[in-house]
Protein backbone atom coordinates (compact mmCIF):
# COMPACT_ATOMS: atom_id res chain seq x y z
CA UNK A 1 0.00 0.00 0.00
CA UNK A 2 1.64 3.31 -1.11
CA UNK A 3 0.69 6.53 0.24
CA UNK A 4 -1.03 9.28 -2.12
CA UNK A 5 1.34 11.29 -4.03
CA UNK A 6 1.86 14.76 -3.12
CA UNK A 7 0.97 17.14 -6.28
CA UNK A 8 4.56 18.97 -7.28
CA UNK A 9 2.84 22.09 -7.63
CA UNK A 10 1.28 22.13 -4.01
CA UNK A 11 3.76 20.25 -2.08
CA UNK A 12 4.36 21.98 1.38
CA UNK A 13 7.61 23.92 1.60
CA UNK A 14 9.32 25.27 4.54
CA UNK A 15 7.76 27.02 6.99
CA UNK A 16 4.02 25.57 5.68
CA UNK A 17 2.07 24.23 9.10
CA UNK A 18 2.58 20.63 9.29
CA UNK A 19 -0.34 18.43 7.95
CA UNK A 20 -2.69 16.97 10.79
CA UNK A 21 -1.07 13.38 11.28
CA UNK A 22 -4.59 11.54 9.60
CA UNK A 23 -4.08 13.63 6.57
CA UNK A 24 -0.72 12.14 6.36
CA UNK A 25 -1.28 8.64 7.56
CA UNK A 26 -4.17 7.97 4.70
CA UNK A 27 -3.46 4.94 3.35
CA UNK A 28 -4.40 4.40 -0.83
CA UNK A 29 -6.32 1.37 -0.65
CA UNK A 30 -8.07 1.35 3.01
CA UNK A 31 -11.19 3.31 4.49
CA UNK A 32 -10.33 6.01 6.21
CA UNK A 33 -8.48 6.76 9.90
CA UNK A 34 -12.06 7.49 12.31
CA UNK A 35 -11.03 11.11 13.15
CA UNK A 36 -12.20 11.75 9.35
CA UNK A 37 -15.86 9.99 10.17
CA UNK A 38 -16.01 10.76 14.17
CA UNK A 39 -14.61 14.01 14.69
CA UNK A 40 -16.24 17.88 15.28
CA UNK A 41 -13.04 19.43 13.74
CA UNK A 42 -12.90 16.88 10.42
CA UNK A 43 -16.81 17.91 10.24
CA UNK A 44 -16.10 21.51 10.21
CA UNK A 45 -13.53 20.87 7.90
CA UNK A 46 -15.45 19.02 5.70
CA UNK A 47 -17.99 21.95 5.61
CA UNK A 48 -15.35 24.56 5.35
CA UNK A 49 -13.58 23.05 2.33
CA UNK A 50 -15.61 20.94 1.08
CA UNK A 51 -19.30 21.43 0.82
CA UNK A 52 -18.16 25.64 0.93
CA UNK A 53 -15.61 25.22 -2.37
CA UNK A 54 -16.87 22.83 -4.21
CA UNK A 55 -19.96 22.62 -6.81
CA UNK A 56 -22.95 20.88 -4.90
CA UNK A 57 -26.08 19.54 -5.78
CA UNK A 58 -28.88 21.41 -4.71
CA UNK A 59 -32.28 20.46 -6.56
CA UNK A 60 -33.94 19.66 -9.13
CA UNK A 61 -35.28 22.89 -11.47
CA UNK A 62 -38.81 21.15 -11.51
CA UNK A 63 -38.76 21.64 -7.73
CA UNK A 64 -38.71 25.35 -8.31
CA UNK A 65 -40.61 25.32 -11.87
CA UNK A 66 -42.64 28.78 -11.09
CA UNK A 67 -41.35 32.12 -10.74
CA UNK A 68 -41.09 32.73 -6.96
CA UNK A 69 -40.52 29.16 -5.82
CA UNK A 70 -37.84 27.95 -3.70
CA UNK A 71 -36.36 25.86 -1.66
CA UNK A 72 -33.35 26.46 0.98
CA UNK A 73 -30.44 24.32 1.48
CA UNK A 74 -28.68 24.02 5.04
CA UNK A 75 -26.11 22.81 6.37
CA UNK A 76 -24.08 23.29 9.52
CA UNK A 77 -23.78 27.50 9.60
CA UNK A 78 -24.92 28.01 6.12
CA UNK A 79 -28.07 28.26 4.62
CA UNK A 80 -28.67 29.05 0.63
CA UNK A 81 -32.34 30.28 -1.02
CA UNK A 82 -32.85 28.83 -4.66
CA UNK A 83 -35.10 30.36 -5.79
CA UNK A 84 -36.51 30.88 -9.47
CA UNK A 85 -36.50 34.75 -10.08
CA UNK A 86 -39.50 36.97 -12.07
CA UNK A 87 -37.43 36.26 -15.29
CA UNK A 88 -37.59 32.69 -14.86
CA UNK A 89 -33.78 32.33 -13.97
CA UNK A 90 -32.63 30.26 -11.58
CA UNK A 91 -30.56 31.96 -8.54
CA UNK A 92 -28.79 31.34 -4.90
CA UNK A 93 -28.94 33.91 -2.82
CA UNK A 94 -27.17 33.47 0.82
CA UNK A 95 -30.10 33.19 3.30
CA UNK A 96 -29.11 36.04 5.82
CA UNK A 97 -30.54 39.45 6.03
CA UNK A 98 -28.40 42.57 4.80
CA UNK A 99 -30.07 44.37 7.85
CA UNK A 100 -28.66 42.68 10.78
CA UNK A 101 -27.97 39.70 9.28
CA UNK A 102 -31.01 37.38 10.59
CA UNK A 103 -32.23 34.46 8.50
CA UNK A 104 -34.69 35.03 5.84
CA UNK A 105 -36.78 31.95 5.09
CA UNK A 106 -36.59 28.87 7.17
CA UNK A 107 -39.31 26.74 5.13
CA UNK A 108 -37.48 24.26 2.91
CA UNK A 109 -39.38 24.73 0.39
CA UNK A 110 -42.19 27.58 -0.66
CA UNK A 111 -43.01 30.04 -3.16
CA UNK A 112 -43.18 33.70 -2.98
CA UNK A 113 -43.30 36.84 -4.74
CA UNK A 114 -40.75 38.36 -1.87
CA UNK A 115 -38.65 37.31 1.01
CA UNK A 116 -39.30 39.24 3.56
CA UNK A 117 -37.62 39.35 6.72
CA UNK A 118 -39.58 38.73 9.68
CA UNK A 119 -37.24 41.04 11.77
CA UNK A 120 -37.84 44.74 10.40
CA UNK A 121 -39.50 43.49 7.55
CA UNK A 122 -36.17 44.56 5.07
CA UNK A 123 -37.93 42.88 1.73
CA UNK A 124 -36.17 41.59 -1.64
CA UNK A 125 -36.94 40.78 -4.97
CA UNK A 126 -36.68 37.08 -6.12
CA UNK A 127 -33.50 38.44 -7.75
CA UNK A 128 -31.97 39.19 -4.25
CA UNK A 129 -32.30 43.10 -5.16
CA UNK A 130 -33.45 45.24 -1.87
CA UNK A 131 -37.30 46.45 -2.31
CA UNK A 132 -38.00 47.92 0.75
CA UNK A 133 -36.83 49.16 4.05
CA UNK A 134 -38.60 51.27 5.76
CA UNK A 135 -37.33 54.44 7.61
CA UNK A 136 -33.96 54.92 6.73
CA UNK A 137 -31.68 58.01 7.08
CA UNK A 138 -32.48 60.08 3.32
CA UNK A 139 -29.23 59.09 1.95
CA UNK A 140 -29.91 55.27 2.12
CA UNK A 141 -28.73 53.72 -0.96
CA UNK A 142 -30.91 50.41 -1.55
CA UNK A 143 -28.74 48.72 -4.15
CA UNK A 144 -25.86 48.66 -1.72
CA UNK A 145 -28.33 46.02 -0.06
CA UNK A 146 -28.84 43.50 -2.35
CA UNK A 147 -28.70 39.81 -1.20
CA UNK A 148 -24.82 38.28 -1.68
CA UNK A 149 -25.08 35.91 -4.18
CA UNK A 150 -23.99 32.68 -4.42
CA UNK A 151 -22.79 30.54 -8.00
CA UNK A 152 -25.58 28.77 -9.38
CA UNK A 153 -25.38 27.06 -12.65
CA UNK A 154 -27.84 24.30 -14.29
CA UNK A 155 -26.89 21.25 -16.07
CA UNK A 156 -29.90 19.63 -17.77
CA UNK A 157 -32.65 20.45 -14.91
CA UNK A 158 -30.13 19.83 -12.14
CA UNK A 159 -29.04 23.07 -9.90
CA UNK A 160 -25.79 23.02 -8.68
CA UNK A 161 -24.56 25.47 -5.93
CA UNK A 162 -21.00 26.85 -5.07
CA UNK A 163 -20.15 29.13 -2.32
CA UNK A 164 -16.64 29.71 -3.54
CA UNK A 165 -15.24 33.15 -4.56
CA UNK A 166 -13.54 31.17 -6.94
CA UNK A 167 -15.58 27.79 -7.64
CA UNK A 168 -13.71 25.52 -9.45
CA UNK A 169 -13.28 26.19 -13.16
CA UNK A 170 -14.66 22.61 -14.52
CA UNK A 171 -18.23 22.81 -14.73
CA UNK A 172 -18.64 23.93 -17.90
CA UNK A 173 -16.42 21.16 -19.36
CA UNK A 174 -18.51 18.88 -16.87
CA UNK A 175 -21.61 20.16 -18.67
CA UNK A 176 -20.24 19.47 -21.93
CA UNK A 177 -19.74 15.74 -20.95
CA UNK A 178 -22.65 14.76 -19.20
CA UNK A 179 -25.76 17.03 -20.83
CA UNK A 180 -25.33 14.79 -23.99
CA UNK A 181 -26.62 11.70 -21.56
CA UNK A 182 -28.75 14.12 -19.39
CA UNK A 183 -30.83 15.99 -21.79
CA UNK A 184 -33.31 13.26 -23.76
CA UNK A 185 -34.65 12.54 -20.72
CA UNK A 186 -35.36 16.33 -20.42
CA UNK A 187 -35.52 16.38 -16.99
CA UNK A 188 -35.62 20.42 -16.78
CA UNK A 189 -39.32 19.78 -17.76
CA UNK A 190 -40.37 16.74 -15.35
CA UNK A 191 -42.30 17.06 -12.19
CA UNK A 192 -41.43 15.94 -8.78
CA UNK A 193 -43.82 13.28 -8.10
CA UNK A 194 -42.62 12.54 -4.79
CA UNK A 195 -39.49 13.57 -2.39
CA UNK A 196 -38.56 12.02 0.56
CA UNK A 197 -36.13 13.12 3.44
CA UNK A 198 -34.58 10.46 5.47
CA UNK A 199 -31.49 11.28 8.14
CA UNK A 200 -28.91 8.54 8.50
CA UNK A 201 -27.21 8.14 11.84
CA UNK A 202 -23.80 8.60 10.22
CA UNK A 203 -21.47 10.51 8.25
CA UNK A 204 -22.26 11.93 5.13
CA UNK A 205 -18.85 10.40 3.91
CA UNK A 206 -19.99 6.94 5.11
CA UNK A 207 -23.50 7.49 3.05
CA UNK A 208 -21.24 8.40 -0.04
CA UNK A 209 -19.42 5.38 0.00
CA UNK A 210 -21.98 3.50 0.81
CA UNK A 211 -23.44 4.50 -2.15
CA UNK A 212 -20.14 3.62 -4.47
CA UNK A 213 -20.32 0.03 -3.79
CA UNK A 214 -22.39 -2.69 -4.58
CA UNK A 215 -20.69 -5.33 -2.65
CA UNK A 216 -23.46 -4.73 -0.05
CA UNK A 217 -26.19 -5.18 -2.44
CA UNK A 218 -26.63 -8.19 -1.19
CA UNK A 219 -28.56 -6.18 1.28
CA UNK A 220 -30.87 -4.62 -1.14
CA UNK A 221 -32.96 -7.89 -2.23
CA UNK A 222 -35.90 -5.73 -3.72
CA UNK A 223 -33.52 -3.85 -5.93
CA UNK A 224 -31.43 -6.49 -7.21
CA UNK A 225 -34.42 -7.92 -8.86
CA UNK A 226 -33.89 -5.69 -11.64
CA UNK A 227 -30.12 -3.68 -10.61
CA UNK A 228 -27.21 -5.50 -12.17
CA UNK A 229 -24.29 -6.25 -9.02
CA UNK A 230 -22.03 -6.68 -11.48
CA UNK A 231 -21.66 -2.71 -10.91
CA UNK A 232 -18.64 -1.41 -9.26
CA UNK A 233 -16.28 -2.95 -11.07
CA UNK A 234 -14.60 -0.83 -13.64
CA UNK A 235 -13.60 -4.55 -15.57
CA UNK A 236 -16.03 -6.97 -16.47
CA UNK A 237 -13.13 -9.54 -16.36
CA UNK A 238 -12.75 -8.70 -12.57
CA UNK A 239 -16.40 -9.82 -11.95
CA UNK A 240 -16.24 -13.04 -9.57
CA UNK A 241 -17.32 -16.36 -10.99
CA UNK A 242 -20.13 -16.41 -8.26
CA UNK A 243 -22.11 -13.71 -10.38
CA UNK A 244 -21.46 -16.13 -13.30
CA UNK A 245 -25.63 -16.68 -14.18
CA UNK A 246 -26.41 -12.81 -13.78
CA UNK A 247 -23.01 -11.92 -15.54
CA UNK A 248 -24.48 -14.10 -18.72
CA UNK A 249 -27.80 -11.72 -17.97
CA UNK A 250 -26.01 -8.83 -17.76
CA UNK A 251 -23.80 -9.23 -20.98
CA UNK A 252 -27.06 -10.31 -22.80
CA UNK A 253 -29.38 -7.45 -21.48
CA UNK A 254 -26.17 -4.83 -22.76
CA UNK A 255 -25.63 -6.47 -26.08
CA UNK A 256 -29.34 -6.15 -27.27
CA UNK A 257 -29.42 -2.54 -24.95
CA UNK A 258 -26.53 -1.09 -27.11
CA UNK A 259 -27.84 -1.50 -30.63
CA UNK A 260 -30.81 0.41 -29.10
CA UNK A 261 -29.14 2.98 -27.33
CA UNK A 262 -26.78 3.83 -31.08
CA UNK A 263 -30.09 3.89 -33.35
CA UNK A 264 -32.00 6.25 -30.98
CA UNK A 265 -28.40 8.11 -30.91
CA UNK A 266 -28.01 8.05 -27.42
CA UNK A 267 -24.19 7.97 -25.41
CA UNK A 268 -23.81 4.91 -23.19
CA UNK A 269 -19.81 5.02 -22.85
CA UNK A 270 -18.67 5.29 -19.18
CA UNK A 271 -16.80 7.97 -18.48
CA UNK A 272 -15.12 7.87 -15.28
CA UNK A 273 -13.63 10.99 -13.81
CA UNK A 274 -14.23 10.31 -10.00
CA UNK A 275 -10.53 11.51 -8.41
CA UNK A 276 -9.10 13.51 -11.18
CA UNK A 277 -10.86 16.59 -11.53
CA UNK A 278 -12.06 19.23 -8.68
CA UNK A 279 -15.58 18.06 -9.46
CA UNK A 280 -15.00 14.30 -9.98
CA UNK A 281 -17.51 12.45 -11.51
CA UNK A 282 -19.17 9.19 -13.19
CA UNK A 283 -21.59 8.45 -16.05
CA UNK A 284 -22.88 5.80 -17.89
CA UNK A 285 -25.70 3.75 -19.86
CA UNK A 286 -26.46 0.52 -18.26
CA UNK A 287 -28.95 -2.38 -18.45
CA UNK A 288 -31.04 -3.98 -15.86
CA UNK A 289 -32.77 -6.77 -15.30
CA UNK A 290 -35.54 -8.41 -16.35
CA UNK A 291 -37.67 -6.36 -18.31
CA UNK A 292 -34.97 -3.67 -17.81
CA UNK A 293 -37.22 -0.56 -17.87
CA UNK A 294 -37.75 0.80 -14.33
CA UNK A 295 -36.97 0.22 -10.78
CA UNK A 296 -39.89 -1.55 -10.38
CA UNK A 297 -39.68 -5.41 -9.00
CA UNK A 298 -40.01 -7.08 -12.28
CA UNK A 299 -38.31 -4.36 -13.93
CA UNK A 300 -41.70 -2.86 -15.68
CA UNK A 301 -42.51 0.66 -15.92
CA UNK A 302 -43.86 2.53 -13.00
CA UNK A 303 -45.02 5.35 -15.25
CA UNK A 304 -46.69 5.32 -18.67
CA UNK A 305 -46.34 8.63 -19.65
CA UNK A 306 -42.26 8.31 -20.33
CA UNK A 307 -40.38 11.31 -20.19
CA UNK A 308 -38.69 10.65 -23.40
CA UNK A 309 -40.04 11.11 -26.77
CA UNK A 310 -37.81 8.58 -27.77
CA UNK A 311 -41.53 5.48 -28.04
CA UNK A 312 -38.58 3.28 -25.94
CA UNK A 313 -39.72 1.87 -22.76
CA UNK A 314 -36.51 -0.10 -22.19
CA UNK A 315 -33.34 1.93 -21.99
CA UNK A 316 -31.73 0.56 -19.05
CA UNK A 317 -30.70 4.00 -16.88
CA UNK A 318 -28.78 6.71 -17.40
CA UNK A 319 -26.82 6.84 -13.82
CA UNK A 320 -24.13 9.97 -12.47
CA UNK A 321 -22.38 10.16 -9.79
CA UNK A 322 -20.68 13.55 -8.59
CA UNK A 323 -18.51 14.23 -5.83
CA UNK A 324 -18.90 14.99 -3.42
CA UNK A 325 -22.61 15.05 -2.75
CA UNK A 326 -24.96 13.61 -5.42
CA UNK A 327 -26.20 10.39 -7.57
CA UNK A 328 -29.10 9.82 -9.98
CA UNK A 329 -30.37 7.11 -11.88
CA UNK A 330 -32.75 7.87 -15.17
CA UNK A 331 -34.87 5.14 -16.24
CA UNK A 332 -37.05 5.78 -19.42
CA UNK A 333 -40.10 6.48 -17.10
CA UNK A 334 -38.97 8.76 -14.12
CA UNK A 335 -35.51 9.87 -12.61
CA UNK A 336 -34.53 9.86 -9.25
CA UNK A 337 -31.69 12.30 -7.70
CA UNK A 338 -30.09 11.38 -4.47
CA UNK A 339 -28.53 14.62 -2.25
CA UNK A 340 -26.56 14.29 0.84
CA UNK A 341 -26.20 16.89 3.23
CA UNK A 342 -24.14 16.85 6.24
CA UNK A 343 -26.16 17.54 9.32
CA UNK A 344 -23.12 16.50 12.11
CA UNK A 345 -20.59 13.97 12.03
CA UNK A 346 -22.86 11.17 12.99
CA UNK A 347 -26.18 12.76 10.76
CA UNK A 348 -26.65 13.04 7.33
CA UNK A 349 -29.32 14.22 5.31
CA UNK A 350 -30.26 11.84 2.08
CA UNK A 351 -32.70 13.57 0.05
CA UNK A 352 -34.80 11.77 -2.64
CA UNK A 353 -36.44 13.33 -5.63
CA UNK A 354 -38.50 11.31 -7.71
CA UNK A 355 -39.70 12.54 -11.01
CA UNK A 356 -41.44 11.79 -13.99
CA UNK A 357 -42.87 13.62 -16.98
CA UNK A 358 -44.98 16.93 -16.00
CA UNK A 359 -48.34 15.71 -17.67
CA UNK A 360 -47.87 12.15 -16.26
CA UNK A 361 -51.13 12.17 -13.95
CA UNK A 362 -50.97 10.11 -10.47
CA UNK A 363 -53.32 6.72 -10.28
CA UNK A 364 -53.66 6.89 -13.95
CA UNK A 365 -50.39 6.87 -15.36
CA UNK A 366 -48.13 6.20 -12.21
CA UNK A 367 -49.02 4.52 -9.17
CA UNK A 368 -47.09 6.41 -6.62
CA UNK A 369 -46.00 3.40 -4.31
CA UNK A 370 -45.03 1.19 -7.41
CA UNK A 371 -42.96 4.09 -8.17
CA UNK A 372 -41.17 4.53 -5.01
CA UNK A 373 -40.97 1.72 -3.11
CA UNK A 374 -38.17 0.01 -4.43
CA UNK A 375 -35.41 2.90 -3.84
CA UNK A 376 -37.90 3.29 -0.37
CA UNK A 377 -36.44 0.35 1.13
CA UNK A 378 -32.98 0.38 -0.54
CA UNK A 379 -32.78 3.66 1.27
CA UNK A 380 -33.91 2.45 4.84
CA UNK A 381 -31.32 -0.68 4.02
CA UNK A 382 -28.42 1.67 3.35
CA UNK A 383 -29.61 4.03 6.21
CA UNK A 384 -29.16 0.53 8.02
CA UNK A 385 -26.09 -0.01 7.09
CA UNK A 386 -24.31 3.49 7.42
CA UNK A 387 -25.36 3.50 10.53
CA UNK A 388 -23.66 0.14 11.48
CA UNK A 389 -20.65 1.57 9.77
CA UNK A 390 -20.08 4.44 11.48
CA UNK A 391 -21.16 2.67 15.03
CA UNK A 392 -17.91 0.22 14.12
CA UNK A 393 -15.87 2.80 13.16
CA UNK A 394 -16.51 5.23 16.48
CA UNK A 395 -14.99 2.70 18.35
CA UNK A 396 -11.46 2.83 19.52
CA UNK A 397 -11.31 -0.90 17.99
CA UNK A 398 -11.35 0.38 14.46
CA UNK A 399 -8.46 0.45 12.30
CA UNK A 400 -8.70 1.18 8.63
CA UNK A 401 -9.52 -1.46 6.49
CA UNK A 402 -8.92 -2.95 2.86
CA UNK A 403 -10.73 -1.86 -0.58
CA UNK A 404 -11.67 -4.69 -2.57
CA UNK A 405 -11.43 -4.26 -6.39
CA UNK A 406 -15.58 -3.73 -6.44
CA UNK A 407 -14.81 -0.90 -4.36
CA UNK A 408 -12.98 1.64 -6.33
CA UNK A 409 -15.39 4.02 -6.59
CA UNK A 410 -15.10 4.38 -3.06
CA UNK A 411 -11.53 4.26 -3.33
CA UNK A 412 -11.96 7.23 -6.27
CA UNK A 413 -14.16 9.07 -3.96
CA UNK A 414 -11.39 8.98 -0.99
CA UNK A 415 -9.24 10.12 -2.89
CA UNK A 416 -10.84 12.99 -4.51
CA UNK A 417 -11.45 13.85 -0.99
CA UNK A 418 -8.08 13.51 0.59
CA UNK A 419 -7.10 15.68 -2.45
CA UNK A 420 -9.61 18.40 -2.01
CA UNK A 421 -8.51 19.16 1.34
CA UNK A 422 -4.94 18.69 0.11
CA UNK A 423 -5.63 21.61 -2.62
CA UNK A 424 -4.16 18.97 -5.06
CA UNK A 425 -7.00 19.67 -7.48
CA UNK A 426 -6.00 21.97 -10.11
CA UNK A 427 -7.99 22.83 -13.53
CA UNK A 428 -7.15 24.99 -16.34
CA UNK A 429 -8.60 28.43 -15.69
CA UNK A 430 -10.36 30.35 -18.40
CA UNK A 431 -8.27 32.06 -20.46
CA UNK A 432 -8.90 35.98 -19.44
CA UNK A 433 -9.75 38.37 -21.95
O1 LIG B 1 -27.23 3.96 -6.34
C1 LIG B 1 -26.13 3.56 -6.67
O2 LIG B 1 -25.57 4.09 -7.61
C2 LIG B 1 -25.42 2.48 -5.96
C3 LIG B 1 -24.81 1.53 -6.88
C4 LIG B 1 -24.82 0.25 -6.21
C5 LIG B 1 -25.32 0.47 -4.88
N1 LIG B 1 -26.13 1.62 -5.02
C6 LIG B 1 -27.37 1.17 -5.53
FE1 LIG C 1 -33.64 41.62 8.54
FE2 LIG C 1 -33.58 43.58 10.32
S1 LIG C 1 -32.44 41.73 10.32
S2 LIG C 1 -34.79 43.43 8.55
FE1 LIG D 1 -26.97 0.32 -1.02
Amino acid sequence: MSQLPAAAANAPSIGDPAPPPELVHRVSGQSLPAPFYVSDEWFTRDIDEIFSAHWIFAAAEAEIPEPGDFVTVTFATRSIIVIRDDANEVRAHHNVCRHRGARLLTEPAGSTGTIVCRYHSWTYGTDGNLTYADAQAPDFDKTCFSLRPVRVRTIAGLVFICLADQPPADLDDLADIVEPYLRPHDLANAKVARQTDLVENGNWKLVMENNRECYHCGGHPELLNVFFPTWGYSDTDAIPPRLGPVMSRYRQATEELVSVWDRLGLPHKRIAQLDTRPTGFHIEREAMDLAGESFTLDGTLACTRLLTDLGEARLGRVSMHMQPNMWLHITSDHGLLFSVIPLAPDKTLVRTTWLVHRDAVEGVDYDLDRLTSVWDVTNRQDADLVELAHSGIASPAYVPGPYGPSEFQVEAFVNWYVRALRGEHTWPQAAED
